[in-house]
């Protein structure tokens, strides 16, 4: 999905019209300083269509790297109105569940032997923190370039802060760093034009640090959509079907939390 871009400083991500929307608006919005610069699109020798992204890396020395996933609600409300109009097994997420919990799936779900996305998602959902928290841990490289993505099941607040502290082990002073930055991207949001009119879905935040800065940026839009005009949502209340609330910040809040409280220990 990614390559090195033609310029410094740049990479390229597989071309999503939906992302490319999200990336034009938000480079005339509030939380412009919060994601990669969008920098416009390229054809590659093979036809291939890509987004030119200001590499957020490219700052910093052997870099931690953190991915968190941001939201109650990881999956469209379009992909569980088609799953439910029309059920289509998924094999590979069927295969994907009981390699983590042989017990997962339901006596029929065995005997099918596929599970639909919104089921795989919904359980993805319930056994990581996402669904009570508002976010999960996505994977973390750290700065000898040892990346682990083994947080599927990572769910209670103490699991976080364990995982969270092993990520800043090295370089502690980076977790005041990332308060501020947060505070910052929750005070971007409550004037952003973008934030109040989109359905921010999969979306991640991505924590970098070395020994010297910290940072913290919005990534990932190929799931944010628009909503309908006449639809308002709050991003802080429980997700209903339809009404189209993906839990943005309350996984805010719950990061800024939890890193409040390690940085009291
Ligand atoms: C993946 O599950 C992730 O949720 C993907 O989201 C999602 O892609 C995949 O759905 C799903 O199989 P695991 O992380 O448990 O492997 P992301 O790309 O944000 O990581 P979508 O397309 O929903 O973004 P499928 O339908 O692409 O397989
Ligand atoms: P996907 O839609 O394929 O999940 P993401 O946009 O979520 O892609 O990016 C996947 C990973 O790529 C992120 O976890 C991050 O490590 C890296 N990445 C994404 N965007 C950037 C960027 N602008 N600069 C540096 N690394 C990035
Ligand atoms: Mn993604």
């Amino acid at each position: 999905n990614f390559k090195a871009g033609p310029e410094p400083g740049t990479i390229l991500k597989k071309l999503c019209p939906k992302e490319q929307m999200c990336f034009q608006v938000l480079m005339k919005d509030s939380l412009k300083p919060f994601v990669p610069e969008y920098k416009g699109y390229i054809t590659t020798d093979d036809g291939e269509l890509y987004l030119q992204l200001q590499d957020l890396l490219s700052e910093f020395s052997t870099p931690c790297v953190m991915d968190c996933k941001i939201g109650v609600r990881t999956y469209l409300e379009e992909e569980l109105a088609k799953a439910k109009e029309k059920p289509k097994l998924r094999k590979d997420m069927y295969e994907k569940m009981i390699q983590i919990d042989p017990e997962a799936p339901t006596e029929e779900e065995h005997r099918l032997k596929g599970v639909t996305k919104p089921r795989y998602m919904v359980w993805r959902e319930t056994i990581s923190s996402t669904a009570t928290l508002g976010f999960r841990i996505e994977g973390i490289r750290k700065s000898d370039g040892k990346s682990s993505k083994d947080f599927k099941t990572t769910k209670t607040r103490d699991q976080i802060i364990e995982a969270f502290q092993d990520f800043t082990d090295e370089f502690p002073y980076v977790i005041e760093k990332y308060i501020s930055r947060l505070h910052d991207i929750r005070n971007a949001l409550q004037i952003s034009k973008f934030f109040a009119t989109h359905e921010v879905i999969g979306s991640s935040l991505l924590f970098v640090h070395d020994e010297k800065n910290a940072s913290v940026w919005l990534i990932d839009f190929a799931k944010t959509i628009i909503l309908p005009s006449e639809v308002k949502i709050n991003h802080d209340s429980e997700w209903i079907v339809g009404n189209h609330e993906d839990g943005y910040l309350i996984g805010l809040n719950n990061l800024i939390e939890v890193f409040t409280e390690m940085s009291k220990i």
